[in-house]
Parts: C-alpha cells; structure tokens; sequence
C-alpha cells in the first residue's frame, strides 16, 4: 500500500458487502422465452452453494437474498432449511421479499387491488413474510409492487394510494425495532399505463407514511432514460431515507443488465454521492447493496461475479475522489478543475490496488479466472444437467 489513495481504496472495499439475488443462480428468462442453463440452480441448497462460490471469489457477497414463494414455498416451516444451507455454505439470508405479483388472485393488483379481500390476501402474505424475516434474523422486507394498470380510466389511482398508504402502515405495525421496509419504485412493467409506485417521490411519500422504519429502495434499473439518478441519491441521502440500492444496467428499461455495462461513469457519480455524504455528514447511512439480475444470456455464476467486480471497481474509484479540494473548487466554482478533480477519480485505475486487498485477504487476484479453473462449473454442469432438462420438459 503507498499513498493515501491506496489506503481509502482498502477501507472502501472492506466496507462494501452485496447481496446476492437467490434468483439470480436459476433459470429464468424474459416473457418471450427463458434460454436454460444446465448447470443453473435449481434448488435452494444450489444457489447458496452458487453464493457461497461467488462470495469465496469476491470476499464481497456474504449475504442471499431471498424470495418468498420461490425459495421457501412453505413459509414459515422452511426457515430451519434455510438455515442449514447458512451454516454448510457460510452465507447468511439477507433481504427478504415477499411475492404479491404472480398468483391469478393479483391479476388487478395486490396492495391496490380494489378488493379489500385480495388486499387482505397480500398484507397476510407479507406479514407472514416480517415474521420470516424476524426468524431468520434478516433486518429488510424488501417490497416491490407490480401493481398498476394498463389504460387509463380503468382504476382509480387516488384510491389506490390510500389503499397502499393503509396496508403499508399495517406491515410497518408488524417490523421488530430492528427492521426495515424497503419500498422499491418502478416506472413501468408489467403495468404499462400507470404503476402504483412509479418514481421515487411516491416511494418517499409511502415511505413517510407508513412509519420511521421505512425507506426507499433504487433499482438503478427503474428509471426513465434522462434521469439523473444520483440527484435522487443525494436527495434520498439528504433525508436520510435511502434504504439500498438494486444493481443492474439498463439500455432502454428494466434490462437487469451487468452493473456498469452501459453507464460505469453514472454508476460512479452515484458512489460518489454516498462516499461524499458520509464524508460530509460522518453519518455512514445504513445503505443496503444487492444484486438484482438474474442472465437470460451471460452464464449466471459468471455474471454475478462479473457484476460483483464491476461494483467493487467503481466503489472504489468514487472513494478517492479529493472531497477537500472538490468542495472548495465547487466553492469558487471552478467548473473545469473541479470537474477534473471529480474525473481524475473515475479515470484513476484501482484495478492494482484491489489486487492487492484480494491478496491481503487470501482471495484469488482475478476471480473469474479461478471461477473457471475451480471446475465449479463442470462439476454442477453434471450434477443439475438432468435436473435442467427435467425443467425444460415441466417448462416447454
Ligand atoms: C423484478 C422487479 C424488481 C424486483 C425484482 C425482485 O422489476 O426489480 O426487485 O424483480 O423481485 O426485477
Ligand atoms: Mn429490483
Ligand atoms: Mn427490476
């Protein structure tokens, strides 16, 4: 380690841990057809065992994501399996997510339906959720809502707020003092003429009305193309109401593209303003990071770490940026040095130096390269190649 740069590179990268998305490892696709993958997970014991191999790679990922329905079908009663798959694969369950978008009962919303009925159906789903959450020991109930409508004139959307602000008040009465509700926003998909929460002022707003333990959750994929994402960042910061954040890239929509594979430079300016807050404030926000892709195309193990590296790379260049000197150059507003000071950063390459961190902690220097020399791959390749197909046969 020689200079100051180097040093806040190590703290930055031994600060940053990310979630991984348990559906990430399994076969998934888009609704115009899923491209199966033989060694992808299928199991819940396979995608902590995928997780645990991407967090013995990155020393970044101690943590999985789960959802509901799909990794503990039984509710409650699955809570002791998960956490054996903890204790054999070292991973600990993290954020928990209820699912209120895929069974027929929600085709008109869940939370916003207007039957009280299937409202009630969907605050039992995700109070059960909370108690999940509480027996594993996980802090966040991670919400996102599918909810919304496809033409105009067919719902009313007022009602449907109240409706959303009673039921999250309802799930907020349910948190233990150490819980969070993370309300995630999206402008659009699957609803295609309003979505329910669709900007991050609607997540605020039902964040504040639901009680002090909720905040708002960014998918750096949910977004209109112009938006300035980092702004909302700071605004969030600035309130003190950002939960975390989902990572993804996107071209035109919810693309759950690689980190970084489109705009690195905006993923950057939003570390930017997280690094410079809690600079600024020495308040280090509780900001909760995950992955949330799961690859129709890219081989899944392989795109989780790529997606993980990716993350620690741009962390930690947002980490050197010069505070000092950029405060005073916005000071005196000295456009081109302090756009400069604020590029040198971006441009700086921190690639030697989280060499150097993985060495000092016994992690493999280019963990794709030890991913594809472990025979990981080829040893689940053959071991869930039957269980795969069976999928395409139950899927096709
Ligand atoms: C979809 C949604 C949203 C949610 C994720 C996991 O768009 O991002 O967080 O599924 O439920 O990507
Ligand atoms: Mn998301
Ligand atoms: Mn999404």
């Amino acid at each position: 380690m020689t200079n100051k740069k180097d040093a806040l590179i190590h703290s930055a990268l031994d600060t940053l841990k990310i979630e991984l998305p348990s559906w990430g490892f399994a076969n998934t696709g888009t609704r115009f057809g899923k491209f199966l993958q033989p060694a992808a997970a299928v199991t819940l014991e396979d995608k902590f065992s995928d997780a645990g191999q991407v967090n013995a790679l990155t020393g970044a990922c101690p943590e999985l994501a789960l959802h509901v329905l799909w990794d503990l079908p039984g509710g409650v009663s699955d809570v002791q399996q998960v956490k054996t798959f903890a204790k054999k694969y070292g991973i600990q369950p993290g954020s928990i997510n209820p699912n209120v978008f895929q069974d027929q009962q929600y085709k008109f919303g869940s939370v916003g339906n207007p039957d009280p009925s299937i409202r009630k159906c969907a605050v039992d789903h995700i109070v059960e959720c909370v108690a999940i959450a509480q027996e594993l020991n996980c802090r966040d109930i991670s919400l996102w809502f599918a909810d919304g409508s496809n033409y105009p004139g067919t719902q009313s959307i007022r009602h449907r707020i109240a409706s959303f602000e009673e039921v999250l008040k309802t799930i907020h009465a349910a948190l233990n003092p150490r819980q969070r509700l993370l309300i995630e926003y999206k402008p659009f998909e699957p609803a295609f003429y309003h979505t329910d929460v669709a900007d991050w002022g609607m997540a605020l707003l039902l964040a504040r009305s639901a009680g002090p333990q909720a905040y708002v959750l960014v998918d750096t994929g949910h977004h209109y193309q112009a938006q300035n994402i980092e702004q909302i960042v700071a605004w969030l910061l600035h309130h003190r109401m950002i939960g975390g954040f989902h990572f993804n890239d996107r071209k035109y929509a919810d693309d759950d593209l690689t980190l970084g594979s489109i705009d690195p430079y905006q993923v950057f300016r939003i570390f930017h303003e997280i690094h410079n807050f809690a600079w600024e404030t020495n308040d280090f926000a509780t900001v909760a990071y995950m992955v949330d892709q799961s690859h129709n195309l890219k081989p899944k193990m392989e795109a989780m770490i790529q997606t993980v590296c990716t993350a620690q790379e741009l962390f930690a260049k947002a980490a050197i940026v010069d505070h000092d000197r950029l405060a005073s150059l916005q000071r005196t507003c000295s456009l081109v040095e302090a756009e400069e000071c604020f590029r040198d950063a971006f441009w700086y390459d921190v690639r030697p130096i989280l060499r150097e961190w993985r060495r000092n902690h016994g992690l493999p220097e280019e963990p794709m390269l030890a991913f594809r020399e472990s025979g990981y791959l080829e040893r689940m390749t053959s071991e869930r190649r039957s269980r795969n197909l069976e999928t395409v046969s139950t899927y096709a």
